[in-house]
């Protein structure tokens, strides 16, 4: 059997994101993954947690998933209780789509998910519970260029919104 060589390997996984609306997306329906090795594998895929801006992706994407589900976003306030940072960009959460009484009282509650009530409104979970995620291509073209693997302004801005090394994340 051929040898697969790194960049056909990655190049292969980039074939996983599928167009919803106008951008890519890759819904993980078997792997179940703690927050911080979902958003490691989507990085490794090429991509980043989902990010969703706003009710027009929301509603695209909640559309694909499956009931009963659970999926991890890219929202955490691992860094600052109650302030929700995007670990895609860095900055502090402009869209949010909270369950009512939601994010709740738990401190511990650190990672967003979409899925945990009837239907996919976000919820603040515990960071190392399993769940399936969503990723998203960093490429946001028609057209998939070269594979890019990690992206170092991706880790920079993870590093950001949740106050951990890259190499802390990639441990837990
Ligand atoms: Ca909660």
């Amino acid at each position: 059997m051929k040898q697969r060589t790194l960049k056909e390997e990655c190049q292969n996984e980039r074939r996983k994101f599928k167009k919803i609306g106008q951008k890519y997306y890759h819904i993980e329906n078997n792997e179940k993954l703690s927050w911080f090795s979902a958003l490691q594998r989507c990085a490794e895929w090429g991509g980043h947690l989902v990010h969703l801006k706003s009710d027009e992706e929301w509603n695209l994407v909640k559309e694909k998933l499956e009931m009963g589900y659970r999926y991890w976003v890219d929202l955490n306030d691992l860094q600052t209780d109650n302030t929700f940072m995007s670990a895609t960009t860095g900055e502090e959460a402009k869209f949010v789509k909270w369950h009512s009484g939601e994010p709740g009282p738990d401190n511990n509650e650190h990672c967003v998910e979409l899925g945990r009530f009837d239907g996919f409104d976000m919820n603040d979970f515990y960071c190392f519970e399993k769940k399936n995620f969503i990723c998203e291509s960093s490429n946001e073209r028609e057209e998939l260029g070269e594979c890019a693997g990690m992206q170092e302004d991706l880790w920079l801005k993870y590093q950001k919104s949740t106050g951990h090394s890259r190499e802390l994340i990639m441990i837990i």
